[in-house]
């Protein structure tokens, strides 16, 4: 027998805090319940409700393929096939590695781990070790995942839930975390004059993707190098967004700039759990047991994982990707024209394959600006466009996703389902 969403959410809430396994999926940012998925294949999920929806979430980013890709789910099931984990090295690691390393200019080695949020926080530690410093800067609004230093404005659920940041960490780890808005380079420039010494690390989302989405305006990326390079601070990109989906290279390829560190995330695990950071090898030999700071994990360079991550990026070698920015585009400018018809204020801010749409004016350039979108319309379109079978983000601080799954007939659905919403 199987249960309505709303009965299994109403039992998950016995079991699981806010009966969710992580907050944004509550859809408590767009007053309405979860629904709780049954299967999904290609650009469509499907509700155990009998819903079809489709899905501009896509996992939060790593279904850049599409749901149950042939390659990555043959992948999957032969590797499970062999036993799920080994804990200790695996051929498909190493192949993983391999082709990250040859995709991405500034990483030379690279470390697996489990997720975003534990690459982040390892990059920030390995960071402090190789500079001996222990403040590093971060943007309101961008997030790096849940590990303490990082949980200061930071966007993504924290944003979406209005929480305040910190609650539970110590105001000691977070006295190192300086802040400053996205794009604001005189800001970073007058905090480095202020206290460019202590700086460990910039770590920055080189576009950001959890505050909706913020591209970096022109300078802003290569400002952060120089101010990195001059105070002998390590420059980080967190990549767990755009890394594989701005450009195969990451964004680092996109905008042609090189950082010290990357975060890894997402569609490197093919939708299994993965993280990685990597970067130059002079900082990453640092990494036990080659060097002295330690990190580990027991499942990092899982064999499933592993080998879901090297049928993704295989398969995504042979991609489109300039094909699917231009429809995307063109997409895009379609919702723009007509909202517009319809004298309603939007800004949809757009990268590759995904965008986000704000109801203001715009433009939007940073976290204050996403924050001045109209939130409570954002919510509506959301429950509106749900209903018209369109799988969206809970949550104005997010951003949409669109796979090499889509189509243009799906596109052309979605523009008539949003011309119905803007009345
Ligand atoms: P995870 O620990 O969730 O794997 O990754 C953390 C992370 C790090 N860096 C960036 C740029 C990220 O976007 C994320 C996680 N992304 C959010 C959605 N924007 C995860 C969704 C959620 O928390 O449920």
């Amino acid at each position: 027998m199987t249960f309505a969403s709303t009965e299994l959410f109403r039992r998950a809430q016995e079991y699981m805090p806010g009966g969710v396994n992580s907050p944004v999926r509550a859809c408590l940012a767009v007053g309405t319940e979860p629904l709780f998925i049954d299967h999904a294949r290609g650009s469509r999920i499907y509700s155990v409700d009998g819903g079809e929806y489709v899905d501009f979430v896509l996992s939060w980013g790593p279904m850049l393929l599409g749901h149950a890709h042939p390659a990555v789910t043959a992948a999957v099931c032969e590797a499970a096939g062999r036993g799920a984990s080994f804990g200790a090295p695996c051929p498909d690691e190493l192949y993983l590695a391999q082709l990250l390393v040859a995709a991405l200019p500034a990483v030379e080695m690279v470390r697996m781990v489990n997720s975003g949020t534990e690459a982040a926080m390892s990059a920030l530690r390995l960071a402090r070790a190789c500079t001996g410093r222990s403040a590093f800067l971060k943007f309101t609004g961008c997030y790096h995942g849940h590990a303490d230093p990082f949980l200061a404005a930071a966007g993504s659920g924290v944003a979406s839930l209005s929480l305040p940041g910190t609650p539970g960490v110590p105001p000691g780890v977070v006295a190192d975390t300086l802040l400053c808005a996205y794009n604001d380079l005189q800001g970073a420039e007058r905090l480095f004059a202020a206290r460019g010494r202590d700086i460990a690390a910039v770590i920055v989302e080189p576009a950001a993707a959890n505050m909706g989405l913020v591209l970096p305006a022109p300078g802003f990326l290569q400002g952060l190098r120089a101010l990195c390079t001059r105070n002998g601070s390590l420059l980080i990109f967190d990549e767990v967004i755009t890394g594989f989906r701005v450009a195969y290279g990451g964004a680092q390829t996109r905008f042609g700039i090189q950082p010290d560190l990357t975060v890894l995330g997402k569609i490197i695990g093919g939708g299994l759990p993965v993280g990685a950071y990597g970067g130059k090898a002079e900082y990453m030999r640092r990494i036990a047991p080659a060097g002295d700071v330690y990190q580990a994990g027991t499942l990092s360079g899982n064999p499933a994982a592993s080998a879901a991550g090297r049928a993704m990026l295989e398969t995504l070698q042979g991609c489109a990707y300039e094909a699917l920015e231009q429809r995307v585009e063109g997409f895009c400018r379609e919702l723009e024209n007509l909202f517009a018809a319809k004298g309603l204020p939007v800004c949809i801010n757009r990268c590759a394959s995904m965008f986000a749409l704000f109801f203001t004016e715009g433009p939007v350039r940073d976290f204050a600006g996403a924050a001045a979108a109209d939130a409570g319309r954002w919510a509506r379109f959301y429950r509106f466009m749900r209903g018209r079978g369109f799988y969206l983000a809970p949550s104005a601080f997010e951003t949409a996703m669109v796979s090499f799954a889509h189509t243009d007939g799906e596109f052309a659905a979605f523009v008539d389902a949003a011309r119905d919403f803007a009345g």
